[in-house]
């Protein structure tokens, strides 16, 4: 029975003792054994009573079972939820239950403080293999019944934060993953000889699908590190081929002084993505080790749509042209293509374009136009040659070490604490993160606001990577005649607020 993204990236390791997994400690798992393990997890959930369709919330860390869980639902034709184990417990609850997952599984220290603010079911399953989902998939069989899915079928569903503060799920089906994978595994050569360095988070896309969904379709190998750590990755430099990482990544490693040419020599590719990968790290990376870094752009919406390319010219400040089979264009605000050269929102259609928002017709409406270009909300222009650029944002958005920010979000937590008159939040360049986030805020008459009080209170509701590094009390907030927040004004007074603070 066709299950077309278990098909291309699963069923042809069945029984293959080739090496999947280099986990830092020196063991491996083989595609065999991660995916006997995915067998166990969807007989698993099949007893939990999920079926084809259903969803599947996981905040869990990294850990070769989380991905054997993103296994084990394409296999069982659940759909995959899965979340930043740096989110608050109220944040966890609006995603599961806006999805209605049938069933939530989360690391064993987290469960009792979930337990009260989510209504779903919950099972543990933790990063050293042990917990309640774990105990029950031990005895299950190592094989099953793979369910029967059709391209248009959901596989992921993946949240993405809103300018109204309200997150969205993009539905992603197993089309677009599927072409996605195909594309880039032979636009960037992957083969079953790569091992890709990946040290990524596994709850985005880029971890997830483009690293994980690329390597497998080639039939490679991954050295899989918990998280971005210089030691490890250095440690794990010598057997790998490629690597994907945010800029972050980038300008770490060019801080340590291990970064050289004669370490990365055996390396084929750097790839780079999820922000603006600046124009002096490629040049830099390039000098220390004379690899070119391989910029790509994409969305959660629309996976990847750009990317430079492997055999030809790499051009810095670029993402390079739209990949085979996707269309780009740059539009004024009703969707008009603009002449070449010119700077407008980009939009983008394709395989590779999601189905549209979970339960939200109005706002897929809003962004995906009838003839089905999606509206990314990115400002871009496009070379005579078709090399993408994308010049800024049309969207109240900001990121921070590849992580995104809506500061609608921000701004609700904050004008909720006391004394809190109004907000405004906006995000600063940050020599490490890229952007980092800034709150302005304006006291109630008569109130003093206490900004170390502001930030502890704010812990219980956002993410710690959503929280103002800086919290920065004004008498008024600057506003344009219309009464709109002038938000570049308040970048502009604040733009070296981290040059020489960390
Ligand atoms: C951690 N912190 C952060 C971030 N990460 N704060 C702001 N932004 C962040 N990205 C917090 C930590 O909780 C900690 O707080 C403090 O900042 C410093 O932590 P540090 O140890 O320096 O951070 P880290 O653990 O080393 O993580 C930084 C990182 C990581 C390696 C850049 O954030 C990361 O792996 N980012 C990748 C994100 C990603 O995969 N994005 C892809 C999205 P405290 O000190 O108070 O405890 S997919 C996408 O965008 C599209 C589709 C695409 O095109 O790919
Ligand atoms: P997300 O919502 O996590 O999928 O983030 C997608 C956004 O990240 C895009 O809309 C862009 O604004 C940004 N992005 C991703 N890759 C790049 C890139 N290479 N250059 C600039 N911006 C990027």
């Amino acid at each position: 029975m066709p299950n077309p993204l278990f098909d291309a990236l699963f069923a042809q390791h069945i029984g293959a003792n080739t090496p999947f997994l280099h986990l830092p400690a020196g063991s491996i798992w083989t595609h065999d054994r991660f995916l006997r393990r995915a067998a166990q997890f969807a007989n698993t959930l099949t007893d939990h009573g999920l079926k084809p369709g259903d969803r599947l919330a996981v905040q869990i860390s990294k850990s070769p079972d989380a991905l054997a869980l993103y296994a084990a639902c394409v296999q069982a034709g659940v759909v995959f939820l899965p979340l930043n184990p740096a989110y608050t417990p109220p944040e966890v609850a609006y995603f599961v239950d806006d999805s209605d997952a049938g069933l939530l599984i989360c690391a064993d220290d987290d469960r009792v403080a979930l337990q009260g603010a989510v209504g779903a079911p919950i099972e543990t399953l933790n990063a050293d293999g042990t917990g309640t989902f774990a105990q029950s998939a031990q005895d299950q069989p190592e094989t099953f019944s793979t369910a029967t899915r059709s391209s248009d079928d959901l596989a992921a569903l993946l949240y993405t934060s809103g300018t109204t503060g309200r997150s969205k799920g993009a539905m992603l089906t197993q089309a677009n993953l599927l072409s996605n994978a195909e594309t880039l595994a032979e636009l960037w050569q992957f083969t079953a000889d790569d091992c890709l360095l990946h040290a990524l988070p596994i709850f985005h896309t880029h971890g997830l699908f483009v690293a994980t969904n690329v390597t497998l379709i080639a039939g490679g190998a991954m050295a899989f590190l918990p998280k971005f750590d210089p030691d490890a990755i250095f440690a794990a430099l010598p057997r790998a081929t490629a690597m994907m990482g945010v800029p972050t990544f980038y300008t770490r490693l060019l801080d340590d002084p291990r970064l050289s040419a004669k370490t990365t020599t055996h390396m084929r590719l750097f790839i780079s993505g999820s922000a603006p990968l600046l124009a002096d790290t490629h040049t830099a990376f390039e000098a220390r080790t004379g690899h070119r870094i391989l910029e790509r752009y994409g969305m959660t919406e629309t996976n990847m749509t750009t990317s430079n390319p492997y055999a030809g010219e790499r051009r810095p400040g670029t993402v390079g042209p739209p990949l085979p089979g996707v269309e780009v264009k740059i539009c004024d605000d009703n969707g008009n293509s603009l002449p070449s050269g010119e700077i407008g929102m980009l939009e983008v259609r394709g395989p590779n374009v999601f189905s549209g928002y979970w339960q939200m017709p109005d706002k897929t409406a809003a962004e995906i136009r009838p003839d089905g270009f999606f509206i990314t909300g990115d400002l871009a222009r496009i070379d005579p040659d078709g090399y993408v650029q994308i010049v800024g944002r049309d969207k109240d958005l900001i990121i921070s070490g590849g992580f995104n920010i809506y500061p609608k979000e921000v701004e609700l937590a904050l004008d909720a604490q006391p004394g809190v008159l109004e907000s405004a939040v906006i995000g600063i360049p940050h020599p490490d993160m890229g952007e980092a986030v800034v709150g302005i805020l304006v006291a109630e008459p008569g109130t003093t606001l206490d900004t170390a009080e502001i930030s502890t209170a704010l812990s219980a509701s956002l993410a710690r990577f959503k929280q103002p590094r800086r919290l920065i009390v004004v008498d008024a907030l600057p506003r344009n005649t219309m009464g709109k927040v002038q938000k570049n004004i308040l970048r502009d007074a604040h733009n070296k607020l981290f040059d020489t603070h960390p």
